[in-house]
């Protein structure tokens, strides 16, 4: 049996060496495709087959290449796994060298460190899961500059005022936040990618772009 693993995978569309939809020389395979390798962790996972697609800010415009965050998660939210689809992206370590709109490193720890074997820390225990039912929180706009709306947060028992955790893409606290009017002001946040967690429901990601 296959253990729900937490997976991060970074690839670019142009890379040359493991090549996006895979390598076959010969008759012999060389890579999988990115769709295959993604298709084995939603496999392994019990993810959803549907991912959540984020632009990732392009903060920097120089670099050749923008990025897609997909992410797939299992429909109690304990489990995930995380996609990064670097558009004209190389044969490169992001954030080190060829794309510099996010930084390997930190997205994955940010993420792993979020998990033990049983899955999302913070993830509730089953019975709490299934209280929490379906409820579907929705953000918009994403990207956002000004402030972010925050649909059906109700339905979790957040009520306006409450106080939210919300982490960067480095996995660092944001302070001071607090729904107000069912909105996140990020007029003051810098341009980049977050994770609102918030209790009985899977963690939701959205953009800031200045
Ligand atoms: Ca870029």
């Amino acid at each position: 049996m296959v253990h729900p693993t937490p997976v991060v995978t970074i690839l670019g569309t142009s890379d040359f060496i493991s090549a996006y939809d895979g390598v076959v020389y010969e008759g012999t395979l060389y890579y999988h495709s990115n769709d295959e390798v993604n298709n084995y962790w939603i496999g392994a996972g019990g993810l959803e087959e549907t991912p959540v697609i984020t632009d990732v800010p392009n903060v920097s415009t120089n670099d050749g290449s923008t990025a897609e965050l997909y992410t797939w998660t299992s429909s109690d939210g304990c489990h995930e796994l995380l996609h990064y689809k670097v558009n004209g992206g190389d044969h490169d370590w992001p954030g080190t060298f060829g794309n510099m709109d996010f930084v390997s490193h930190d997205v994955i720890w940010e993420t792993l460190s979020q998990h033990d074997m049983d899955g999302r820390i913070d993830c509730g225990t089953s019975s709490t899961s299934e209280t929490a039912g379906p409820e579907e929180v929705t953000l918009y706009p994403n990207p956002a500059s000004d402030k972010i709306q925050i649909v059906g947060f109700e339905a979790l028992g957040i009520e306006v005022g409450d106080a939210v955790v919300v982490r960067d893409m480095q996995g660092r606290l944001c302070s001071d936040v607090a729904l107000r009017g069912g909105a996140l002001d990020v007029s003051e946040w810098p341009t980049g990618l977050y994770t609102l967690h918030m209790s009985g429901h899977r963690p939701v990601r959205f953009a800031v772009e200045r």
